[in-house]
């Protein structure tokens, strides 16, 4: 009895603790600023205590095994999952492989947990975790307690090691990304949130529309206006560039409403309050040459202080309206 109830605990807790990873990971890519750090902490704590927690797991799981159970292979592909999710975002932030064949650590990492999703549905649903309250002891508390206490420690000590043993981790910046070409435009990476190709844009049939007028390619590259900003990709990487073209807030004039949406020719779109226009920037240079198609040629949007996916590539057109700027979905859904 005694074993079933902390084999339920045990359940209990890796389920919250796996809701915690998989919120807190995304909670940091809402974020490129100092929030991003602190929810990573959570994030790499609950990471770890879930790793702890392990050795329990395979007890609980090999008693199972040993009996017939609905949804099996479910169970296992969930667990699979996780370890994969696991292994590759330790894998980031070691910095020991941060791409295995073509696909970035990042990319398995989120990858396995977003695949992992429907597996612990269905693992929940077909087996619900039923708790009473004598599970919820002083002494459950304390374990729980305990646990993620060490798990903090582990986290901590984890760093100490990364940096006492020069592995590339050390030089992570504190979203988790790693430096790649900056000040060097050849040496940027090309990359998409999800799937949209590089388009082969015409710059004599091409022109973008703002509130009111629209623009050719020549009379937006003759500003100049100035900015070096940091694009951190959530795939891992991150680069500093100096950036050149125009600021949003000249485009769009006086033209009133809530939110300016900035839209690309992919139809891959981002709003954004429109008191943040002074500093947007469409570029059409990078390191003072032109873009090329990869990095949003003929114009893209420079989100300084945003991640990676804000900065829009390839825009034919910046709208501004009345829709609040927080009515989209949080990430890209292309
Ligand atoms: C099953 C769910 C997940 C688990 C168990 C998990 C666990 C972990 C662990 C153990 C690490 C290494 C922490 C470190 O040593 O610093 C890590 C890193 C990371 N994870 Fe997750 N994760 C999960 C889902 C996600 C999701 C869904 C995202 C984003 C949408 C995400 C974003 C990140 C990032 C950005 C890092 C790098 C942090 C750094 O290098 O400091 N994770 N994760
Ligand atoms: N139209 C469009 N713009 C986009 C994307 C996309 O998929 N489509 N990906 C974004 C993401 S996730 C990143 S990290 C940057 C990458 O810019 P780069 O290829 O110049 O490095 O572009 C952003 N702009
Ligand atoms: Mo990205």
């Amino acid at each position: 009895m005694a074993a079933v109830a902390r084999g339920a605990r045990t359940n209990l807790g890796l389920l919250v603790l796996l809701a915690i990873a998989f919120l807190t990971g995304w909670l940091a890519f809402a974020f490129a600023t100092a929030p991003s750090r602190w929810s990573l902490i959570i994030h790499a704590t609950s990471g770890f205590a879930i790793i702890a927690l392990l050795p329990w797991k395979s007890m609980i799981a090999r008693r199972g095994m040993r009996r017939a159970q609905p949804a099996r292979w479910a169970s296992i592909m969930f667990g699979l999952l996780v370890v994969v999710s696991l292994a590759a975002g330790l894998l980031q932030s070691t910095g020991i492989a941060l791409s295995i064949g073509p696909l970035s650590a990042m990319d398995f990492h989120v990858g396995g947990a977003i695949a992992a999703v429907p597996f612990a549905i269905w693992h929940v649903a077909a087996r619900r975790v039923r708790l009473r309250p004598a599970d919820m002891s002083r002494r459950a508390a304390l374990r729980g307690g305990a646990v993620l206490a060490g798990a903090a420690a582990a986290y901590a000590m984890s760093e100490v090691v990364v940096r006492a043993s020069a592995l590339p981790g050390a030089a992570r910046r504190f979203t988790g990304s790693y430096e790649a070409g900056s000040r060097d435009p050849d040496q940027l990476p090309v990359s998409s949130w999800m799937f949209d190709p590089v388009p082969a844009i015409d710059t004599s049939n091409w022109s973008l529309r703002t509130p009111g007028r629209t623009w050719t390619y020549e009379q937006l590259y003759a500003f100049d206006d100035r900015m070096t900003a940091t694009l951190d990709c959530t795939g891992g990487f991150y680069s500093t560039q100096d950036w050149a073209g125009v600021r949003v807030d000249r485009l769009i004039g006086d033209a009133s409403g809530a939110s300016i949406r900035v839209v690309s020719h992919t139809g891959y779109d981002r709003r954004f309050a429109l008191p943040s226009a002074s500093k947007l920037l469409l570029a059409t240079r990078i390191g003072g040459r032109p873009l090329d198609p990869g990095h949003g040629f003929p114009v893209r949007l420079v989100a300084a202080d945003q991640l990676g996916f804000w900065w829009v590539k390839w825009v034919v057109a910046i709208e501004v309206d009345d829709v609040p700027h927080w009515w989209q979905a949080p990430f890209p859904l292309q």
